[in-house]
């Protein structure tokens, strides 16, 4: 019924316009005008009209500006150096773009209201100039080269640098840090260098598999047993030689239930179920002996690409961790379909494209606290949002993103398994590294097999683009569980740094 009195409503008002237009209509032929008669006044009024729209347009426009650019578009203070950089440029071009905004409509409205028609007036007859054609091509183009000059420098600065292309003369601590993100459907894995700064090399058809290590005890007698294995899942297909065994073992399971299942059934199934079965057959072998060719490369790697990726740690939980003041060289790889690792805070952003490798690298300036405090929110954090749209789960991509002391890292980095299953303990903690592990871990030393446990004070000698000194840790250590801290040793660790 509401509906019926507002359509109604709108139906008679529509009516009503119209027959007052045409009483307007006749009351002006009644006084001898002509429909298309324009009074001076009304084109005096229109002009002033022109000139208050222009007003409440520029007052607009500047409320807008203010009301959405504001902090940024929302996203607080730059907290990285391309941020830094981005935000300057857009602010240039932000200037220029404005001011050439405000010149050429107040020249439009202007004229409007200036030279609105009057009778006795007549038009100035001005074809071309080629003085005016030169001013409006020469200095845009001007214009346009700086910005893009400036452009080109940014850029240069997010993109010059190749994730690989470090130069490990320089000092660790001086050296950017490297951190691999694989996307999926939906999902980011962070691949962290780890140790030696130096990914491990990666194929994505070892995505998916696993690898099984020993996992060495000591017995009551005090020697080593491995009773059992771990298994480490490859998320993002490192090669090692463990991933590689694991993947052919795979393929081989599978060709032989195939087999099994062609013998069994073969002469009950239709024949495009026998074909087909035969050529998965053909597949998963052609795979396998791929892997046991890089099976065999593995053997013959001088660049020991196994220990480069055996210190690395893979990560998936919702967490990115990065160290305050550090540059970090990003890779950026997907599984699946197009998708685009976006860090709003730190304006950066690159496309994850599958089957190629894209990166940029950044330095965050602000830790999560200082942005809190910044922001003016307690609960603030960083995050890392996929911006393609790349399928129905797209919205849960987004992770957070921590950003802390190098200190911080190493807290966080307790616990977590590095590809060879390694992982770093609290030294003071009650299981933490025992006389025990001591000799455990010595004895796979000299048997030439990997560690499972490290000091988190050995952090210091073991990983040292982490920057921090092993009486940092300890302190630190001491502090969370109310020890004295050390301070004797302070002066041997800096006699050590001036040697
Ligand atoms: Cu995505």
């Amino acid at each position: 019924m509401d509906r019926f009195i507002i359509v109604l409503v709108v139906v008679l008002a529509v009516i009503a316009i119209a027959q007052l237009l045409r009483v307007y209509e006749l009351a002006s032929e009644i006084k001898g005008k002509r429909e298309e008669d324009i009074s001076e006044k009304d084109n005096h009024l229109n002009a002033n009209l022109m000139l208050g729209f222009m007003v409440l347009f520029y007052a607009f426009f500047f409320w807008l500006s203010y009301h959405y650019a504001g902090n940024n578009y929302g996203r607080g203070p730059a907290a990285s150096n391309v941020a830094e950089e981005a935000r300057w440029l857009l602010n240039i071009n932000m200037v220029i773009i404005v001011l050439v905004f405000l010149l050429c409509n107040s020249l439009l409205f202007i004229f409007a209201w200036k030279y609105y028609y009057r009778p006795d007036r007549k038009a100035h007859w001005f074809p071309h100039s080629n003085k005016l054609e030169l001013i409006w091509t020469v200095i845009p183009s001007m214009v346009l080269a700086v910005i893009i000059i400036l452009g080109l420098q940014t850029w240069f600065n997010v993109m010059g640098s190749e994730p690989n292309s470090i130069d490990y003369d320089t000092p660790a601590a001086e050296q950017p840090i490297l951190v691999e993100v694989t996307a999926e459907q939906f999902a980011f894995t962070t691949r962290y260098a780890g140790l030696d700064n130096k990914l491990g090399q990666a194929d994505y058809k070892l995505i998916g598999g696993a690898q099984k290590l020993p996992n060495p005890t000591l017995d009551s007698t005090g020697n080593m047993v491995v009773e059992d294995s771990v298994e480490i899942p490859n998320q993002v297909g490192i090669i090692t030689t463990g991933f590689i065994d694991g993947s052919i073992e795979k393929f081989k399971g599978k060709i032989e239930a195939l087999e099994v299942e062609l013998r069994t059934k073969g002469d009950y199934l239709p024949d495009w179920k026998v074909s087909e079965l035969e050529d998965k057959i053909i597949r998963n072998n052609r795979l396998m002996r791929r892997m046991v060719a890089l099976r065999s490369e593995m053997k013959s790697d001088t660049t020991n690409f196994e220990a480069q990726a055996m210190n690395d740690f893979v990560d998936d939980t919702r967490e990115l961790f990065l160290i305050k003041g550090r540059d970090y060289n990003f890779t950026f790889k997907s599984k699946d379909v197009i998708h685009s690792a976006f860090f709003p805070h730190f304006d950066a952003q690159m496309n994850m494209v599958p089957g190629a490798t894209t990166y940029f690298s950044f330095t965050p300036t602000l830790t999560t606290e200082e942005m809190r405090k910044e922001m003016n929110d307690p609960n603030f954090d960083f995050v890392l949002v996929c911006n393609k749209i790349c399928g129905g789960g797209h919205y849960g991509m987004k992770r957070k993103v921590v950003v802390g002391t190098a200190m911080d890292y190493v807290e966080w980095l307790e616990g977590k398994p590095f590809v060879s299953g390694a992982v770093f303990v609290d030294d003071f903690a009650e299981d933490g590294f025992s006389a025990q592990d001591e000799k455990l871990q010595k004895m796979l030393v000299e048997n030439g097999l990997p560690r499972t446990k490290y000091k988190l004070t050995e952090l210091a000698k073991e990983w040292p683009a982490l920057g921090v000194s092993e009486l940092e840790i300890e302190n630190m250590l001491r502090a969370r569980h109310q020890m004295p801290l050390v301070k004797a040793k302070k002066s041997e660790s800096s006699d050590k740094k001036a040697e």
